[in-house]
């Protein structure tokens, strides 16, 4: 892996960092457009990192579409920022990040790709074969691979359907302990601890606190969590990233979402 290649890992699993927060846009839920004013609503408010993919209705076009859209808009930005010495350049270069179904949803304009084992999949699918089928498509294209172990926790939502995951309950630790302890030993970097989108409950903070506990990996939580308080008691737990999906989505105002990210991201490292 080349300097370039690394440094989004890097960034992403920087243990000086307080917890962080990525927002997540899914391309079949938005224009491109729409995607990259959300983007930098959310970059403006203080979020490090911009995910795109959906467990659903994705595809080459709708992926590259936005994650083109999203790079351009924050390159104007940067460029603004360069402009006029009393905005921060450095506060726009956030990673835009592959977060995809499987092989058929790629984008070569992202920076990286959480590049994923469904750990808790009950199919060779989403464990390796979407994996296998798009690995060469991310070397070719020179997107930074960041190793990532996947754990759908309940109540799992689609990404639980889709990839058939035997959930994890919300009191299993000790399972849990073993599904972070396994990723360690594969070589991860990252594990995700999903909810699913759209989740009523998110993910335990006992389901955090066992995870934090057994690994020094960096630990990603996302689903269901709409407000500062519940990322800071996911923060509390250990996790290194927050992710909101819906919360992002459910802004046509870019104003009104920056606001809303300020606050949040406020709360969530209170
Ligand atoms: C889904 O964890 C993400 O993969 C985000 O979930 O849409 O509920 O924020 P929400």
């Amino acid at each position: 892996m080349g300097g370039v290649e690394s440094q989004t890992l890097e960034y992403v699993c920087d243990k000086t960092k307080s917890t962080r927060h990525a927002i997540l846009i899914d391309p079949a839920d938005q224009t491109p457009d729409t995607a990259a004013k959300r983007a930098v609503a959310a970059v403006a408010a203080g979020s490090k990192m911009v995910l795109v993919g959906g467990s659903s209705d994705t595809d080459m076009d709708n992926v590259n579409d936005t994650v083109v859209a999203i790079q351009e808009a924050l390159e104007l930005v940067t460029w603004a920022s360069s402009q006029d010495s009393s905005l921060e350049e450095k506060t726009w270069k956030v990673p835009v990040v592959l977060f995809p179904q499987g092989a058929a949803a790629l984008s070569p304009a992202a920076d990286a790709i959480t590049f994923m084992m469904l750990m808790n999949s009950k199919s060779p699918r989403y464990l390796i074969e979407e994996q296998v089928a798009g690995s060469l498509f991310i070397k070719k294209a020179g997107i930074s691979p960041l190793p990532m172990g996947y754990i759908i926790c309940e109540p799992g939502g689609k990404a639980g359907e889709v990839g058939q995951a035997d959930l994890i309950l919300s009191n299993q630790t000790e399972r849990i302990s073993a599904y972070a302890t396994t990723a360690e030993y594969y070589g991860f970097k990252i594990i995700y601890l999903e909810a699913g989108s759209g989740a009523q409950t998110p993910v335990s903070s006992e389901l955090i606190k066992a995870a934090r506990d057994s690994c020094n990996l960096t630990i990603v939580v996302g689903g269901g969590i709409r407000d500062g308080e519940t990322a800071k008691i996911a923060s509390d737990a250990g996790a290194d990233w927050v992710i909101t999906g819906n919360l992002t989505e459910s802004f046509d105002d870019a104003n009104a979402l920056q606001n809303t990210l300020t606050e949040f991201i406020s709360k969530m490292n209170d």
